[in-house]
């Protein structure tokens, strides 16, 4: 075992000792956004589906998605857990998207009952986007 103290070290590892030892809750941290398709930020034909996963399992009669353009709700449809992933809701986008920016607002409740949201955004591109194009890279010639 590698005993290399320094003073960063100890500091951290106290703080870290800290937070354990507070209560319960503290130690359940609440839910997390771990990926989400679109993903944050992404630039992406249409989708389908929404998907987002968490770092623990849901109650899906506590989540929430909201898709937005601008401050106007866009439908979704049959929100349901992935199968065999409780740390995954699925939203059905029930039209095809126009190009621009959209917002994804969920929410969803911990093991301890606390509600946690946030937001993300995706953009959704014209079509002819570029990942299209690279279906149609020319082939080489053959000689
Ligand atoms: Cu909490």
């Amino acid at each position: 075992m590698v005993e290399e103290r320094r003073s960063t070290d100890s500091v951290g590892h106290a703080a870290l000792g800290l937070s354990l030892a507070t209560p319960l809750q503290a130690a359940r941290a609440h839910p997390r956004l771990v990926r989400a398709t679109p993903s944050a930020d992404s630039r992406v034909a249409a989708p389908r589906t929404l998907s987002l996963t968490f770092n623990e399992s849901l109650d899906l009669a506590l989540t929430r998605v909201t898709l937005l353009r601008g401050d106007r709700p866009i439908p979704l449809d049959s929100l349901r857990l992935a199968t065999g992933d409780a740390n995954t809701v699925v939203a059905g986008v029930s039209t095809t998207l126009a190009p621009g920016r959209y917002t994804v607002r969920w929410q969803v409740t911990g093991a301890d009952g606390h509600p946690v949201r946030g937001t993300f955004e995706f953009e959704v591109q014209a079509s002819g986007a570029p990942e299209a194009h690279a279906a149609h890279a020319p082939h080489p010639s053959p000689h």
